[in-house]
Formats: C-alpha cells, structure tokens, sequence
C-alpha cells in the first residue's frame, strides 16, 4: 500500500504501521485525530480484522470515532474504559523533550483528557513535525463562546507581560461562522513564533476562566514514532 503513497503520506503511514506494534490484545486504546492517526486506525482495524486483535478504543473526535466503527474496532467512552493502556495520536508540533502542539484539526481538549488518562502516549508524526522550539504552528487554544473577545483580550495582555514574541491571536474561523469545537467551543490561533516557557504559559493561561485548554502538551507524551518520506522510521 506505501508504494503508491507522496513522501509526506507514505511518512505518516509507516510511522502509523510501527506505532501500532505498541498495542497489545485487551488493550483499551485511546484513538488520537488527524491525517496521521487515521492511518494508525486504518493500520489497526486491519489487525482487528485479519488478526483478530481484541481491543477497545476510545476515539478522540466525531470523526475518528466514524472511522474506528468503520474499520471494526469496538469503540467505547473514556467513562466505559475510566483508563487506557495507550493512547497513540498525532500533534502538530514536538521538540527535543517530546513537549507538543496540538490542535490543528480542533481535537485538542478530548485529546489531552484521553492522552493523560492513559499509561502511555505514542506520538505518531512526519519529520516535519520536528522543531528546535515549540511555537512556529500556531498554537490553538479552546475558549469559552461566552465573551470569547475578552478572553482574547486577556490572552493578548498574558503575552505581553510574558513577553511573548508574536502576541496576534485569531478565532478560527470555518466559513464565515466560527469554528465550533466537539465540545461546543471555539478555538484561538495564537500566532506566537517561539514559546520560550512552555509550561508556564500553558499554566498561565488555563487559570482564566474563559480559557477551557490549550494545545501545549507538556510532560504528556512518552514516545515520538517519526516516519520518513522514504519509508524510515526512528523512535524518539
Ligand atoms: C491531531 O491532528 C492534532 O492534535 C494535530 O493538530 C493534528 C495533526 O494532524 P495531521 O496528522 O493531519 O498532521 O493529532
């Protein structure tokens, strides 16, 4: 199947493959979100079919829970599962420390719930994900639809006194209406460059009350599994 695949697809599929060596029969699995990890439920419903691997996954999205039920695997909530063994998804971003930006495909706060209710977090990504610092994507963060230009307002104020290089924060728009998260809410793209401290601006910002998450995952992920265009793959 990966010989047909562009670089950057066949990338992400070999990462997805190894990643889901990872799983084991009687896992409870947590299912991430994005062109990446739909290649890892893709790889693991194959298992679920041809193997017959028994697992149960709690998807991170609408959309991944679509395509996990598509492909035959028992799907279930994090209440029915109260903790999983592993949690496998993509990001946006990773550094040396395996600290990630997630949330560009708007996932991230059921993303963050599941990946640190698991025993483990596998990041699947493309070496394009690779950075020295955290902050080129823009980093997304879920707000409250309830004064949500205040609460832009009060992020912009944050950056400054932080002293954050790029302070230029922008509602994700889909279409001409906002976009609208699982969970009801809307996101942030904060457009910062470099994040120089990223626990205490993750810290910082998740004390207001109209900030729900953010994208930085710090200390959350275990393993980055990172494909190639050429088919490589290298654990970090
Ligand atoms: C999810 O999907 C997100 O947290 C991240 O924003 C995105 C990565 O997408 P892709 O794998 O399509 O690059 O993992």
């Amino acid at each position: 199947m990966s010989q047909e695949l562009s670089p950057i697809d066949k990338a992400k599929f070999v990462a997805a493959k190894r990643a889901v060596d990872f799983v084991e029969d009687g896992m409870r699995v947590g299912l991430g979100t994005g062109s990446t990890a739909a290649w890892m439920v893709r790889c693991l419903g194959e298992l679920v079919r041809d193997d017959g691997l028994k697992i149960r996954g709690v998807p991170t999205s609408t959309r991944t829970a679509e395509l996990a039920r598509g492909v035959g695997i028992e799907v279930i909530t994090l209440d029915e599962a109260k903790w999983l063994d592993l949690t496998i998804d993509g990001a946006d971003e990773f550094d040396a420390d395996l600290n990630l930006i997630k949330g560009g495909g708007g996932a991230l706060l059921q993303e963050k719930i599941v990946a640190t209710a698991s025993d483990q977090m596998v990041v699947i990504a493309d070496i394009g994900k690779e950075v020295e610092t955290l902050g080129a994507f823009p980093l997304p963060v879920e707000v409250i639809p309830f004064g949500w230009q205040t609460t832009k307002s009060l992020i912009e104020e944050l950056l400054i006194s932080m002293d954050v290089l790029g302070r230029e924060a922008r509602l994700r728009m889909n279409g001409a209406s906002p976009f609208v998260t699982d969970e009801g809410n809307y996101i942030l793209d904060l457009h910062l460059g470099r994040i120089g401290n990223a626990q205490q601006l993750s810290l910082a910002m998740n004390q207001m009350p109209g900030v729900v998450e953010n994208g930085l995952f710090i200390d959350i992920c275990d393993v980055v599994v990172l494909g190639y265009g050429d088919g490589r793959v290298e654990t970090r």
